[in-house]
């Protein structure tokens, strides 16, 4: 079909063409075209969409996307792809997880829907993705209209100009190919998900809407930055409960105000959020904000003025059935675990996940650390890979800083310490303080195993040093973890963003030794006891609550799967290890509220 068409300059030109998919890698949905949705009405579009996995590109190739829906008997050419009929998958889903023969299924689907439209007049309609993994292409009504790049950040096209009254036609096309070139690359331990996994909605906006929102507390004041789209020259910014309401001038575009205020403020103890109001002529934007200062001061991270220690716990976004498409339920599971753990914090790693999960964190008092996945190898001296990395990270600010539980930015784990990478992080640890200069940033950093010594040129420009380190487990003598802790001397916080071990709970798993239950209970034991001994350890996040699914993991106690979680992959069995860690935080949590009731000076 249509190598034989109008549509392809000569016969054969779809055929020989291998720069097929250039003229739509433009990358042009990025954090400069999205918009801040939250409090907006929406037309939900998930649910059933037509769907086809097109392993050699042949949509693009063949340009499937001008296809325009026509009944099969009045066709004049052999349709490939039936873009209006056919198989149907629910959106959001990834498709590994609807059909076995789609499971190792890695490039190119083709999700269509039908959308229907009344055109009002002077309002502008916008496209929403929550998240693709990993390349989307967006056409509508066989027009390309952009594309984006970036597994688990949102975008937003504009349909506008390209609706037409009555029904229109909707084709995203998704790759999830691993190239060299991408953020993270083609090597990871978690499974290479596909799909358009998170919610997809229609906004309807005025002319002039509200792009962007920005809500911190700065000293003795609430800090307000809104970008308006469209003609206006003020907005109004309200916070009821603290008899806000003050007219903010819109000067090109942008609104700025400091706003003296005393807010209750935000804490994992009391969590208090405000409702807040940006109105702009006939455009409104509501959310739920908390405030609350994050600062580290010598090797203390301070939250509101005084030192915390973070309990946390990693976690990945997976799930047995539903692979990375994330339900409410699931979430207020995986908090609900968190805090029977004992957990004030947790890191999301290694990608941004689920935008619902920094909002219930708002209202569960939980801190939180968010990722984007520079992981292991990226080809950092590709200025390509930096712009990408760059714009995913300005994409899940963008999407985040206003939320209270975010205390972390996070730009990378475990890479090496080249020159190369050394630069491209810079960049990146800029971007985050650009954005967002009211939190801190992170990465997990290197251990240099010969010296025996945190040794990492990022670390001076980050503000807390994530640490992974597998003592117990990759690395077999413990001893070296007590002498990495004397050797080294760092001048700011350091979080130990992984350590851990493998538990097979199975009636497979061993009785003893290496993946073990009881191997990594003691693995959990031994690291406790010397961590606490290290002063400038400020928290801990071990790898991981859940087990996980990971193809690069085939040895037979793993079967596909990292098994270090504290919790089975069915997300009920505890692991013995999990109570070893309760036991830890709950005497740290103890520890903590004798500081703060015992007034300083007294002996107990
Ligand atoms: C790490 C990685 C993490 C892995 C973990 C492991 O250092 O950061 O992604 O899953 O180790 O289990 O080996």
């Amino acid at each position: 079909m249509l190598e034989r068409s109008e549509l392809a300059d000569n016969a054969l030109q779809a055929l020989h063409d291998e720069d097929y998919d250039r003229p739509f890698n433009t990358q042009s949905l990025n954090a400069d075209t999205l918009i801040y949705t939250r409090g907006r009405p929406a037309q939900s579009l998930d649910g059933e969409w037509n769907f086809c996995v097109d392993l050699l590109d042949t949509g693009l190739r063949q340009k499937w996307f001008t296809l325009l829906p026509e009944a099969p008997e009045d066709r004049i050419e052999p349709w490939d792809y039936d873009p209006y009929m056919g198989d149907t998958v629910p959106v959001p889903s990834c498709w590994q997880m609807l059909k076995e023969k789609w499971y190792f299924f890695e490039g190119s689907s083709w999700y269509t829907r039908a959308l229907d439209h009344t055109p009002q007049p002077g309002r502008r309609q916008v496209l929403r993705v929550g998240a693709a993994q990993y390349d989307c292409k967006v056409f509508l009504n066989g027009e390309f209209l952009g594309n984006h790049y970036g597994g688990s950040t949102p975008f937003c096209v504009e349909l506008t100009q390209s609706l037409r009254p009555g029904q229109n036609w909707l084709m995203l096309c998704v790759n999830n190919s691993r190239t060299l070139d991408r953020v993270p690359m083609r090597n990871t331990d978690w499974f290479n998900y596909g799909g358009i996994y998170r919610e997809t909605a229609l906004y309807d906006l005025p002319q002039t809407f509200v792009r962007d929102l920005f809500v911190r507390l700065n000293r003795d004041a609430i800090q307000v930055s809104a970008q308006i789209d469209g003609d206006a020259t003020s907005a109004r910014f309200e916070i009821p409960e603290l008899n806000i309401s003050t007219e903010i001038p819109v000067v090109d575009g942008v609104a700025e105000a400091r706003i003296p205020a005393k807010p209750e403020l935000w804490s994992p103890d009391t969590p208090k959020l405000y409702d807040v109001t940006l109105r702009c002529g006939e455009d409104e934007i509501r959310d739920r904000v908390g405030f609350r200062t994050i600062a580290r001061r010598g090797t203390d991270i301070m939250l509101n003025g005084a030192p915390i220690f973070l309990r946390g716990i990693s976690v990945h976004e997976d799930d047995e059935a539903l692979g990375k498409t994330t339900t409410e339920d699931d979430l207020r599971r995986r908090f609900a675990h968190a805090k029977e753990l004992g957990c004030n914090y947790l890191r999301l790693a290694h990608y941004p996940h689920h935008e619902r999960a920094a909002e219930l964190a708002d209202e569960l008092g939980l801190m939180l650390w968010e990722e984007v996945p520079v992981y292991w190898a990226i080809d950092f001296a590709n200025p390509a890979t930096l712009r990408d990395a760059d714009n995913q990270l300005r994409e899940l600010i963008r999407r985040d800083r206003n939320r209270a539980s975010v205390i972390i930015w996070s730009i990378g784990n475990e890479n090496p310490d080249t020159d190369a990478r050394l630069a491209f992080m810079r960049q990146l640890a800029e971007t985050a303080k650009s954005e967002d200069p009211t939190r801190l940033t992170s990465a997990a950093c290197l251990v240099n195993h010969a010296r025996l010594k945190i040794e990492d040129r990022l670390a001076q420009h980050i503000d807390v040093i994530g640490l992974n380190e597998y003592y117990g487990w990759y690395e077999e003598n413990f001893d070296e973890l007590g002498e990495i802790g004397r050797n080294s001397a760092p001048d700011r916080p350091v979080v130990i963003s992984e350590t851990g071990a493998d538990g097979d709970h199975t009636p497979h798993g061993p009785k003893r030794g290496l993946f073990s239950l009881a191997y990594q209970d003691e693995v959990y034991r031994k690291q406790i006891a010397t961590l606490r001994e290290l002063d400038y350890v400020k928290g801990m996040s071990p790898w991981i609550l859940y087990d996980f699914r990971v193809e690069r993991r085939q040895g037979i106690f793993q079967r596909g799967w990292n098994r270090k979680g504290l919790i089975a992959a069915d997300k009920e069995t505890k692991k013995p290890a999990f109570q070893v860690l309760a036991a830890y935080y709950a005497e740290r949590a103890a520890d903590e509220t004798r500081a703060r009731t015992i007034p300083e000076g007294a002996t107990t």
